[in-house]
């Protein structure tokens, strides 16, 4: 079978307003950064003048474009995607997708370019560097001083990760100082957790991990790519946001000073408006363009080099690609919904070896209570996959073991471990609960949840 992997770019137009920005050629975690612009920009979603408050950002559906009824749902699924800003793992779906094989995701690359216009670029070089193939993985950054890109996937041979060799090109992504996996992150986001400096690194880290896909799996973690990456298959679908994508525009949300928790602060709502040019951001499925593309218009606040407001957004997808527009609303909150926690944490945490661990999970079955589901607790480890059994032990096993079978119930809180990590090997872990909409024995994870955590010395 013959896949095509096109790219969704993004590109910035220009105006001739005085404040307003060039075009740069370089993109990095946030758009507008690198090319003729400072490599430290922040770039804020619209409406963003530097004082802290509630920004909505209207969307819309031009009422012109080809497709505008069958864009409803699955627009409206991506603002609620973001709206929730709920970090995921195994996002990066083919089986267990409803998207056909020869199709690609409408849901998906919309997501994708929402983030656009909402200030975030490609945290990897993409088709906008100009190099080919596997080349546009390598984490974003500008040329440096010897105006080529540096490239030496290092001794892993996996392109984006930390031994990457990048001379002296300048990073422009943004990463978890002294942590640098894009797969989890820290309680504040701001910049005394965030940095573009190489000297923030871990020691013997040689240059700041992007997102990827093959990245992922050098964490123990099931195929997850951020949303920002650029690329996408026919007959997947990445419709949940991965860590980075949330700590990226939450790293914008602590203002200007860079600083969570002070009056400069915002929040961030996408509006849906329906089928209306009259909205800050209008998706369109028009001629313009290869796979899709947000083109923004950007206003520096309050003159400040550093940070920059997008005005407005228009993103355009080619009408000869065989979309498929998913017609499932999906609700605020998953039905059932299914949870893990790590130390009380809903999404990852840092262990020192010798602290303690402790794992809970919880479930709320709503309509579907009574429902009959396999249960099931996956633990991705530097040791191999591991499953719970219906003992309450990890099990190691290629063949997925399910922890019971039977009714979906209500359970407000279950420990299923909680015991030191001094005998723990030290690395990444990644924990999943699933349960399933049927009893059958096979690992099917309809309703899900992971966290994820690092053991260190
Ligand atoms: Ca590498
Ligand atoms: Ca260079
Ligand atoms: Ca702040
Ligand atoms: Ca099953």
């Amino acid at each position: 079978m013959h896949f095509n992997r096109l790219y969704p770019i993004h590109a910035i137009s220009l105006t001739l307003m005085a404040l307003l920005l060039v075009a740069p050629t370089a993109a990095g975690v946030f758009e507008f950064a690198g090319g003729t612009n400072s490599v430290d920009v922040i770039t804020h979603p619209t409406g963003y003048d530097g004082t802290g408050r509630k920004l909505i950002v209207t969307v819309g559906i031009s009422p012109a474009s080809a497709h505008a009824g069958d864009m409803e749902i699955p627009v409206q699924n991506a603002i609620n995607t973001w709206n929730r800003l709920v970090p995921t793992i195994a996002n990066v779906m083919t089986t267990g997708s409803n998207v056909p094989s020869d199709h690609f995701d409408f849901e998906s690359v919309a997501l994708h370019e929402l983030g656009h216009c909402m200030g975030l670029a490609h945290p990897n070089l993409a088709s906008e560097s100009g190099l080919a193939g596997s080349d546009k993985n390598y984490t974003a950054a500008t040329r440096g001083d010897n105006n080529v890109f540096d490239l030496d996937r290092g001794a892993d041979g996996i392109i984006g990760s930390s031994d990457d060799i990048r001379g002296d090109d300048v990073n422009l992504h943004w990463f978890f100082k002294g942590v640098n996996n894009p797969f989890l992150l820290p309680e504040v986001i701001d910049k005394t957790t965030y940095s573009r400096d190489l000297n923030d690194l871990p020691a013997g880290h040689r240059y700041a991990v992007n997102g990827d896909r093959d990245v992922s799996k050098l964490f123990n973690i099931e195929k997850t790519e951020v949303v920002m990456q650029q690329g996408i298959q026919a007959g997947e679908s990445q419709r949940a946001l991965a860590a980075d994508d949330v700590a990226t525009l939450r790293l914008g949300m602590s203002g200007v000073d860079m600083i969570a928790g002070t009056p400069d602060d915002y929040t961030v709502e996408l509006q849906y408006l329906g089928i209306t040019e009259n909205a800050h951001i209008v998706l369109a499925l028009d001629d313009k363009v290869d796979l899709s593309v947000c083109k923004i218009v950007g206003n520096h606040i309050n003159n400040d080099e550093n940070h920059i407001a997008i005005q407005s957004g228009e993103i355009s997808f080619n009408p000869g690609i065989l979309w498929f527009f998913n017609q499932e609303l999906t609700v605020a909150q998953s039905i059932p919904y299914v949870a893990i926690s790590v130390n009380d944490r809903a999404d990852s945490t840092l262990l020192r070896q010798g602290d303690n661990l402790v794992l809970r999970v919880a479930l709320d079955p709503g309509v579907r209570n009574g429902n009959l589901a396999d249960y099931w607790v996956k633990a991705m480890t530097p040791m191999g996959t591991f499953w719970l059994n219906d003992q309450l032990q990890f099990i190691a096993s290629d063949t997925p073991i399910s922890v019971y079978g039977g009714a979906l119930m209500n359970i407000p809180s279950f420990t299923f471990f909680d015991s030191t990590t001094q005998d723990l090997p030290l690395g990444t872990y990644s924990v999943t609960f699933a349960v399933d909409d049927n009893r059958d024995q096979i690992y099917n994870a309809t309703f899900k949840h992971a966290v994820i955590f690092t053991i260190s010395p």
